[in-house]
Formats: C-alpha cells, structure tokens, sequence
C-alpha cells in the first residue's frame, strides 16, 4: 500500500462510494472539474456554459442540440452542503446586465445543473426522457499543484524553493525574502513574529512571480495565492528555509517551520483532494496561453511544468499518493486555452498548435494514461467581432470591441464606451519557437468589455456568443447525453 494513504482514508472512500451510488441510482450524476490557474477563465466559462445550456444557446457543434433532443436545462440545489454555491446569478448580472467581467473567485464552489434529454437510440427512448445532474466544481488550479508535496519533505521543499528563486526570471523578485530567509538562523528559538514576516515575504515573491508581467505558474504552495478560507491561520504561516541543521532541535525556528509544513499537507492538500479531486468523472483545465506567450518563453516553459503537475494529478497511478483513493475515474480531460477571441480566427489553430504541442509534451511527462485528452482554442464570451481593414492598400485582419476602461493603445486611453478595432498581432508558426526565444514576448491583448447582447423582437436577450463553447461541450459531455 502507498505509504501516504492510510487504511483510514481508504475505508471512508469505500463508504461514499457507496452511498454515492445508491444516490445515482436514480438520477445518475456527473461530476465536471473545472480549473485552471487564477484569471484563467474558470468563473466565465462556467456562467457561459451554463446560460448558454438554459437559454437555448447557438451550439451546433453540441450533438443533444443540434439534434434538438436536448429538451431542457435547468439549475437544481447542489447536493453538497459544505461547498459554497457558484454565484452563477451574481456572475450573471455582471455579464449580461453591466457588461463587465465577474469578479475574481477565490475559492471552491459548486453548482448543479440538470439537463433533460431524448435519448439518441430507440431502445432507451422507450424508458422515457434521461435526465443527468452535472455537478459542476469551479476550483483553484493552485491547489493542484500542492499535490508533488505530499512527496517530499520539508528540506526538499525548502531546498527546491531555494533554487528556483536563483533563475533569472525569479531572482530580482525573491531578493527582499531572501534576505530575510538568509538571515535566520534555523536553530534559533521559534518566533512568531519572525515567521510571520518570513511567510509574508514569501508570499509577496509568489504574487511577484504570478503578476502579469512574468506570469509564471509553479509557485507551491497553492494556498499561499489562493489561501480560500484559510487566509491567516498558522498551517499557512511558514516559508521555506534557506539555511538549515542537519536536525531541528525542538522548539527551534526550524523545528517551526517543518511542523507547519507537515500540517499544510494533512490539513489543507488531503483533505483537498480526498474530498474533491477523487470524485471527478470529467475535467478542464482551463489556460491562459496568450498571457504566457506574451511574457515569453520562460513563462511558457514554466506553463507547461504546471500542466505536467496538474495532469499528474489526475493520473490515478504508482506515483500518485491518492490512486488508492480515486472513487471515480477521470476519463475525458480537456485542456482549453481560453480567450481566443483576442485573436482573429486566422490566428485560431495557430493557438491549438501551441496548446496541442504543450500538452503533448505535458502528457507524456506525466505519463498519463486511462484519460482521453484534447485539447481546444476557445472563447467561453466572445468580446470581439473581426473585421478586416485597408491601410496602405494592405488588408489586414482586425478584431472590434469596446477595451475596458484605462485600457491603453499607444498614447490613447479607452473610456469603457468607445469601441475600437485593434491589430491583434500575430503568433508564431512554429509552436517549438516559444519555447526557445523570447518569440512574441510584449505584445499585449487589450482587455476588452464583455459584448452586448441582441435581443430578439419580442425583447429577450439571446445567449452569450462564444468560440468553440461547443466543442467544448460536445467532448465534455456529448457522450452521456446520447
Ligand atoms: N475576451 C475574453 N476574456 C475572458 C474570457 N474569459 C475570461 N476572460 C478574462 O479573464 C478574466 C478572468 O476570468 P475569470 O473567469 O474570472 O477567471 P477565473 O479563472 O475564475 O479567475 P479567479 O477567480 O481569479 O481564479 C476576466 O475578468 C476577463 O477579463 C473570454 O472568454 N473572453
Ligand atoms: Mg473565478
């Protein structure tokens, strides 16, 4: 047996599993996982998804609707009552009736939507209409990448933080915790005060690291971004150490830290993806790949470590410390770089090219298998229409939307009302260039407003225009509705 999973947690998995599947019996349940790192998208594309499914969306590509069997959608109370509900009419709100984007979430959350459907084949018309609950958890992708520390102790951890932070792109802005970190003494006696500015430190450097203009992705442990509900307790006051005894005395500065580190693991990460991770059918990854292609290609590189950890995760497998625990099993993964309405479509498979190569290479360092996984450019909203304009009797290929206010071009600052075609600038042929060279680094998307809806004669608004919300769909669920 894995040496991180005891009989304990194994026993209570065998219990849910039980009663999850006397619950199924009569209205079988999917469980959709939707991460991906923070700003990648996630809170969006679930609103998206779901407005699109209750209000008749234009998604030919989905077969239910395209054969017009799908006969209603609709959201139910969710089933787990620890969970925070998704916002779904707040996010809304936001979208539709203010035109701008839902604020950012940083937590779990949870939402079910129930889909009612004619069945494809004749025989199982004959039992009636299938219903199916698709539970829908919106989480942090940060959290998943906690899952490589159950695997190592405290020095690994402290000593892999350490040189990390030497690389180029992360030195500059690990030097005010390093120079804490550097000068602690790890056989000191513990102090409070000192572990608090070391991990406040520690975490400035990671959101230093995150931040747009390095938009790196690695950055354990998760809940020192997205600390959810535990912001401030002591399992998130620590930082690793750069200077450390051979042993930690007890009552020692070092002696702190590894205690706190430890109960991070068995307080925060198990529980994480006992509760969570192991109940998924399916799951997306959601990537901002335009923001890491415009940082360059240390921040691709580093994209593409992240989405080896998070596919790893969901490899129910020798070096996963939670294969025993897996209740369901994750068999359709999609990993979708979002936001592709930045681009004109010309530009689309360009962007496939860059997310398939990544994920290629991710899937075979994580060895994953079990899972089918594709990949998808899509656009969960559709902020931009295209346009083509002639400047010196070149055409060129544009994108139109109304930039968000204080967005910039040039010397020109956006109101919010003004809509504006831009150049979006193009993306290299070669996927493998990214990797190398510092290829398509600085060009910057400007953010644009969520679109106005059209409404019909009769006043309804339509549904939320999207790119490839449809393929989307159609792998992530097309199957059970059939
Ligand atoms: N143009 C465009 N922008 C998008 C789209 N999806 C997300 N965005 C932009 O990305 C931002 C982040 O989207 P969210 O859905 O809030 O991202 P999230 O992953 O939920 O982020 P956190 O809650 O902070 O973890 C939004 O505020 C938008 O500016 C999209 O389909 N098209
Ligand atoms: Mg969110």
């Amino acid at each position: 047996m894995n040496q991180l999973t005891s009989l304990g947690d194994e026993a209570r998995i065998a219990l849910d599993t039980a009663a999850g599947r006397a619950a199924g019996l009569f209205s079988p349940n999917l469980r959709l996982g939707v991460t991906g790192l923070s700003r990648a998208g996630k809170t969006v594309f679930i609103t998206a998804l779901v407005h699109n499914l209750i209000h008749g969306g234009r998604l030919p590509l989905f077969d239910p609707v395209r054969s017009g069997r799908l006969a209603r959608a609709y959201l139910e109370p969710q089933p787990d009552d620890s969970v925070p509900r998704f916002a779904y009419e707040d996010h809304v709100r936001a979208l539709v009736d203010e035109r701008i984007w839902p604020e950012s979430t940083r937590s779990i959350s949870q939402l079910r939507l129930t889909v009612e459907y004619e069945s494809a084949s004749g025989w199982n018309r004959v039992f009636g209409r299938g219903r199916l609950h698709i539970d829908i958890v919106d989480y942090p992708g940060e959290w998943l990448l906690d899952l490589p520390l159950l695997g190592k102790d405290f020095r690994t951890f402290s000593a892999e933080a350490t040189g990390q932070s030497e690389s180029p792109v992360r030195s500059e802005v690990a030097r005010e915790w390093r120079a804490i970190a550097d000068a602690i003494d790890p056989d000191a006696d513990a102090d409070e005060a000192q572990a608090e500015t070391l991990a406040r430190a520690f975490r400035a450097y990671l959101a230093e690291c995150r931040a747009a203009s390095r938009s790196l992705s690695t950055l354990p442990p998760g809940r020192f971004l997205m600390p959810g509900d535990m912001e401030g307790s002591p399992a998130l006051t620590f930082a690793p150490l750069t200077r450390m005894s051979d042993r930690a005395r007890p009552g020692s500065m070092q002696a702190l830290m590894q205690r706190r580190y430890e109960a991070y693991k068995s307080l925060v990460v198990k529980p994480f993806f006992r509760a969570h991770i192991t109940r998924l059918d399916r799951q997306i990854v959601l990537v901002d790949a335009l923001s890491a292609i415009n940082a360059g290609h240390e921040a691709v590189a580093d994209l593409e470590r992240a989405l080896t950890e998070i596919l790893t995760c969901f490899r129910p497998g020798r070096n996963n410390p939670f294969s025993a625990l897996f209740q369901r099993r994750i068999d359709r993964i999609l990993v979708a770089a979002t936001k592709a309405d930045h681009l004109h479509h010309e530009s689309h498979r360009r962007l496939e090219a860059i997310i398939d190569r990544l994920v290629e290479r991710a899937v075979r360092k994580a060895s994953l298998s079990g899972a089918s996984v594709n990949t998808v450019a899509m656009a969960a909203v559709r902020a931009t229409r295209e346009a083509t304009v002639t400047e010196d009797g070149e055409t060129l290929p544009v994108v139109v939307g109304t930039p968000i206010d204080g967005e910039k071009i040039g010397d020109e600052v956006f109101d919010g009302k003004k809509e504006t075609a831009v150049f979006p600038g193009d993306l290299p042929a070669d996927p493998g260039k990214l990797l190398e060279a510092r290829e398509g680094a600085g060009q910057r998307f400007v953010r644009m407003r969520p679109p106005r809806l059209e409404r019909t004669a009769e006043g309804m608004t339509l549904s939320l225009p999207h790119i490839r919300l449809d393929k989307a769909l159609q792998f992530l669920l097309g199957a059970r509705l059939a």
